[in-house]
């Protein structure tokens, strides 16, 4: 039976792929396993039925079997254990590049959100300006780190991995920000992954929703 996974009936994102199921559709895609998904409203997320698969009532959930997970990373932790193509065989090389998976969500990701939050929920207010410097630079140590080390490589350590998979879904949430347009290798490097036929068809799948919804 192919996994169920949650996302948003009506995405606030408006189809762009950045809420969090996206980076589950675009692995089960790599790893060429077929799912199904369940759309849940705003109000349907914070139900008990919802709360039992989710504690803190949000998308995306995983169901496979008797199986339910939360938690973006380590449900696509879960489907790059379970099949071949998002970690290497060799144990150190699989050891790195889940450091990637935890790097991108405990690292990299916490700066990017607070940035973007702040602009979402406070642009208006008196002390948004005075705070934004400090967020940006929070953000830009990062990506001058992250460039530094990706230095002209295709990917983070050796071949495409779940690190990959993970740093690129969350470097696309600063899209309309500019702040990544400083860091060329970074903008090729998520085009290069924006590139592959299991993104396009994650993307597209999203979209669909965004589009079936707004018809
Ligand atoms: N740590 C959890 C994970 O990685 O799975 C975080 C899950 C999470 O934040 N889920 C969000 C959610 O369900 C959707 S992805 N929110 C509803 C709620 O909390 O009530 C976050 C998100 C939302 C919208 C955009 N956007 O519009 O661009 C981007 C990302």
């Amino acid at each position: 039976m192919n996994p169920t996974i949650t996302a948003f009936e009506q995405s606030p994102d408006r189809g762009r792929g950045l809420a969090r199921d996206m980076r589950v559709r675009w692995a089960l895609e790599e790893v060429g396993q077929p799912y199904e998904v369940r759309l849940v409203s705003f109000d349907a997320m914070k139900d008990t039925d919802h709360r039992e698969l989710h504690p803190f009532g949000q998308i995306p959930t995983y169901e496979e079997g008797d199986l339910a997970l939360f938690e973006s990373g380590a449900i696509v932790f879960h489907i790059a254990e379970q099949h071949i193509g998002l970690l290497p065989n060799d144990a150190h090389a699989r050891a790195r590049a889940i450091a990637w998976m935890f790097a991108a969500l405990n690292t990299v990701e916490p700066p990017i959100v607070e940035f973007s939050m702040a602009w979402l929920l406070e642009r208006e207010k008196p002390w948004y300006e005075a705070r934004r410097p400090m967020l940006e630079a929070r953000v830009h140590a990062r990506l001058s780190e992250l460039a530094e080390r990706l230095g002209s490589a295709d990917w983070l350590d050796g071949e495409f991995s779940a690190g990959d998979l993970l740093m690129v879904t969350v470097l696309r949430r600063l899209g309309a920000s500019g702040l990544l347009s400083g860091y060329p290798a970074l903008g090729a490097y998520v085009a290069r992954a924006e590139a592959r036929p299991a993104y396009q068809r994650a993307f597209a799948a999203q979209l669909a929703v965004f589009a079936a919804q707004s018809a």
